[in-house]
């Protein structure tokens, strides 16, 4: 069965559908060549200065860069895609929040074999969540075209449905072959895994993804996002990143402080009684540039 396609004009519920049914769901052309080519722009110096990585899972010709909240503005704009907020929202609404998981551009490099055939959701030491119990919502933003060639991610459509801790082969999957600009979104609990790189060049994608509140994020926010840089960021994009409480009380400071106080003592101003009602004021208000 090969990947269901949707327009960027999708809604975060057939969105959200599909990511039932078949675990993953690819969106055509949310952005295009040109604006993703700027995004590439940005991100390049960062690229060059990443080692390969450093085991077969993470893939020795496979360069994975992270910290792009603080490493590229471009990328915010990424992580708060009002589609993919909307669709994590819809996909994770049994949890009272979710958060920023991790960034990381995925470079696979010519002659990478396929990576193991894995759930991501086994990141959190291989608990066997409820059938159905989504713990994570993913995206990866196509950087370059992905083809089954130059090794487009290998999904299994529908596996988010089977049994745990099971083991597949390349010809069990299907490559998420898309064009530079689209996105794929796929559940935590469907099977996949990094395609094997058999052209020339170099495939490269935008793992972008989130998960509930009360789980450890899988990139550590507050020190892959200096606290200088932090300041400057809109409330928004600050709560996601995991400066909020998740659920009713997980991460507060010190005397049941909110983090955000903490971070932005300076919000002190618009009294803290109800520090809900202030980050609602200053939704959509820019923090201090
Ligand atoms: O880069 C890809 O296509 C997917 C990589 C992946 O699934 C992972 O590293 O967990
Ligand atoms: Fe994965």
């Amino acid at each position: 069965m090969p990947l269901r396609h949707l327009p960027a004009s999708a809604t975060p519920e057939e969105v959200t559908a599909i990511l039932k049914e078949d675990g993953a769901v690819i969106i055509d052309s949310v952005l295009s060549r040109a604006e993703m080519d700027e995004v590439a722009k940005e991100l390049k110096p960062w690229m060059d200065a990443t080692p390969f990585g450093p085991d077969a899972f993470s893939g020795h010709r496979t360069k994975r860069t992270g910290g792009l909240v603080a490493r590229s503005p471009r990328c915010r704009d990424l992580v708060m895609h009002p589609l993919m907020l909307g669709t994590a929202g819809k996909l994770l609404e049994h949890a009272s929040s979710f958060q920023l998981h991790l960034t990381q551009v995925i470079a696979i490099g010519p002659g990478e074999p396929m990576q193991t055939i894995h759930r991501d959701q086994w990141a959190f030491d291989f608990f066997s969540f409820p059938k159905d119990y989504e713990v994570q919502c993913n995206t990866i933003w196509a950087m370059t075209d992905f083809t089954e060639e130059n090794g487009a991610t290998r999904v299994i459509p529908g596996s988010n449905h089977y049994e745990d801790k099971l083991k597949f082969e390349e010809k069990d999957t299907v490559p998420a072959e898309m064009t530079k600009g689209s996105v794929l979104l796929y559940t935590g609990s469907v099977y996949h895994g990094g395609g094997a790189n058999r052209s020339g060049t170099t495939r490269i994608g935008i793992n972008i993804t989130y998960n509930l509140s009360w789980l450890r994020q899988e990139e550590n926010q507050y020190l892959s996002v200096p606290s200088e840089i932090a300041r400057t960021l809109p409330i928004d994009l600050l709560k996601l990143i995991g400066y909020r409480r998740g659920a009713y009380a997980l991460g507060y400071v010190d005397d049941l402080r909110d983090p955000l106080q903490v971070l932005r003592p300076d919000l002190t101003q618009f009294g803290l009684g109800d520090l809900t009602a202030t980050q609602e004021k200053l939704r959509s208000e820019p923090a201090a540039e």
